[in-house]
């Protein structure tokens, strides 16, 4: 009377979010990103991401950036961007991958994904040294088709798509990277692309060791954001029945056991 009624009531709560876990269409993706730079180049902090419902527009070109973009820009913190995702988007899977990222080096995280509800992805990171540069997406990108399956497997950026934030005005004292990166001077500017001003940093010595060299030219790869989707392995609705059926009838002979030691 005791055992039986309470197994089955903790079985019963199991079924219900292995089922309602199984319709949400989880998928495990990773991402690995690699700098494509030049040796002596540029280098990238980590790169904050986002999967989410198509909502978050992280900025705009011709505008204004907002402080979550700044922040990353100018100190590669994530800290604002990702809260201004969540705010947007609660159901969004966020994440930082990596570290400092030099020229040659590679850097992967994986990550469960609703892709019912979240098939858009936004990154950003900031380029290094600079004073405000950054790699981001100004428009969510659709990753997921309806079915689930991933529609973009790499995505490329090249010198042409680095972006100048227009919160700091260009100064290699005042850069990360090569110089106090707690000075800044406002530029009141907008978005726009920038990788020439990278050249004002040669012959600089970076806090990674090296002595900088831009060897930049438009068109250039700099960095790759790679893919993979695989299904998340949830049990099947029925081998969750087989499973439930099993324990009930553990728990049924249980209770006949103690019925007739009693008896
Ligand atoms: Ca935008
Ligand atoms: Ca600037």
């Amino acid at each position: 009377m005791f055992a039986f009624p309470r197994i089955f009531t903790a079985i019963a709560g199991a079924t219900v979010l292995l089922a309602s876990t199984a319709g949400a269409q989880q998928r495990r993706v990773t991402a690995t990103v690699t700098n494509l730079a030049p040796t002596n180049s540029i280098s990238f902090a980590p790169l904050h991401v986002g999967f989410h419902n198509g909502t978050f527009d992280s900025f705009n070109i011709g505008q204004t950036a907002g402080a979550g973009i700044i922040s990353v820009a100018e100190g590669g913190s994530g800290t604002q961007w990702l809260a201004d995702l969540a705010a947007i988007d609660p159901t969004a899977t966020r994440g930082t991958i990596g570290g400092l990222l030099q020229p040659g080096q590679s850097a992967s995280m994986s990550f469960n994904v609703d892709v019912g509800l979240n098939r858009y992805f936004s990154f950003a990171n900031m380029v290094v040294p600079s004073n405000d540069f950054f790699l981001g997406n100004d428009k969510p990108l659709l990753l997921f088709n309806s079915a689930g399956d991933l529609m973009i497997n790499s995505i490329l950026q090249s010198t042409n798509q680095i972006w100048d934030a227009g919160s700091e005005l260009f100064d290699p004292q005042a850069a990360g990277f090569v110089g106090n990166n707690d000075l800044r001077t406002a530029q009141n500017s907008v978005v726009a692309f920038n990788f020439a001003e990278l050249e004002g940093f040669n012959g600089l010595t970076t806090g990674a060791g090296y002595v900088f060299n831009s060897q930049l030219a438009g068109q250039q790869n700099v960095y790759r954001i790679d893919l993979t989707s695989s299904p998340v392995s949830v049990p099947e609705p029925n081998s969750v029945a087989l499973l439930t059926a099993g324990l009930a009838g553990l728990g049924w002979m249980a209770r006949r056991k103690r019925a007739s030691t009693a008896a």
